[in-house]
């Protein structure tokens, strides 16, 4: 099953993310292919450091890739999308308690992502990296 729409993005779904890596944005392709829903892949660099956040001053920058935006609206941070097009899709669970479970198990999933992150990327963990986000927070 093909679910992205990268001709068109008819549906109004674009999901920004890099070029080449399933990473993060596979989980939000993941829930795009549960309910057939197509969605425009953007994976245009310049498009994607115009939506992120060392560009952004205003509003709710989005912090990185993956974004997901749908007109004018942007929404970032992988386990919020999630909560989004899950709640939007009528993916989650009819009882509160387990809606909450759900939740807790996206955090927990999300968790594991940025531990193994933090091995897969432990080059980026330099001063002179730790210095440039310590920036984007500043600005
Ligand atoms: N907590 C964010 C993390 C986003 C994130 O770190 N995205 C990575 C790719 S998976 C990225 O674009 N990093 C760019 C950078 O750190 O400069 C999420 O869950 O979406």
């Amino acid at each position: 099953m093909q679910t992205a729409d990268s001709e068109s993005g008819a549906s109004g779904y674009e999901l920004y993310y890099w070029p080449g890596l399933a990473g993060r944005a596979e989980f939000i392709r993941l829930i795009f292919a549960e309910v057939n829903q197509t969605y425009k892949d953007v994976d245009d660099i310049a498009e994607l450091e115009k939506i992120s956040l060392s560009t952004q001053s205003e509003g709710f920058p989005n912090f990185a890739p993956p974004v997901l935006k749908n007109g004018d609206f942007t929404l970032a941070q992988t386990p919020v999308i999630c909560r989004y097009l899950g709640a939007k899709f009528g993916l989650m669970p009819e009882k509160e308690t387990d809606r909450w479970i759900a939740d807790q198990l996206n955090a927990t999933v999300h968790d594991f992502i940025a531990e193994g992150c933090l091995v897969f990327h432990a080059k980026n963990f330099t001063d002179e990296y730790c210095k440039s986000i310590y920036l984007v927070f500043l600005h």
